[in-house]
């Protein structure tokens, strides 16, 4: 019954259950909330920490405030400031976003939200490497499958988000 319930919600268990991000694609040139999934730990052991490495192109971003998690946000400096949201001129950007603390046991899920700005590069896929650790051991979900390769194919694929054509 639980099955059918979530299936007719429209939510579909990610392959494998991985570290993954939903929604599977967005409009490019918007802002977006983007959700990582953590379904388990380490090889059972609990998750301590996750470190979400940003692809290039995006120009905002803003993690989800989490009680019994440290957000800690690190930002580097474009060579050349760019055309931000509203017109502005974005000169240093979101890098990495970690949450730390918890734990979350293995035996619970949970979510971390990012609001972003997603670069107009409709047709484009954008992956977010991400370090899982745990009491014991990490888990990284780091791989970008080369051209023509599908993420299934991956031991541990990086979380991403494909971009669509934003709607007229
Ligand atoms: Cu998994």
């Amino acid at each position: 019954m639980a099955g059918a319930a979530l299936a007719m919600a429209g939510w579909v268990a990610p392959a494998a259950a991985h570290v993954t991000l939903q929604p599977a694609d967005a409009a490019a040139d918007s802002y977006a909330l983007l959700t990582f999934t953590v379904p388990h730990g380490c090889e059972g052991n609990a998750t301590k920490a996750l470190r979400v490495k940003l692809p290039d192109g995006i120009l905002s971003a803003k993690p989800q405030m989490k009680p019994g998690w440290k957000v800690e946000i690190k930002t580097r400096k474009l060579d050349a400031p760019a055309r931000g949201p509203h017109g502005k001129s974005v000169a240093e950007v979101v890098d990495e976003v970690e949450w730390r603390g918890g734990p979350l046991p293995d035996n619970l899920y949970d979510t971390f939200g990012l609001i972003v700005r997603l670069p107009d590069k409709a047709g484009q896929t954008l992956y977010f490497p991400t370090v899982q650790e745990c009491e014991q051991g990490v888990g990284r979900w780091t791989e970008i499958p080369a051209t023509g390769q599908g993420a299934d194919k991956l031991h541990a694929p990086a979380p991403a988000v494909r971009l669509k054509a934003r709607s007229p």
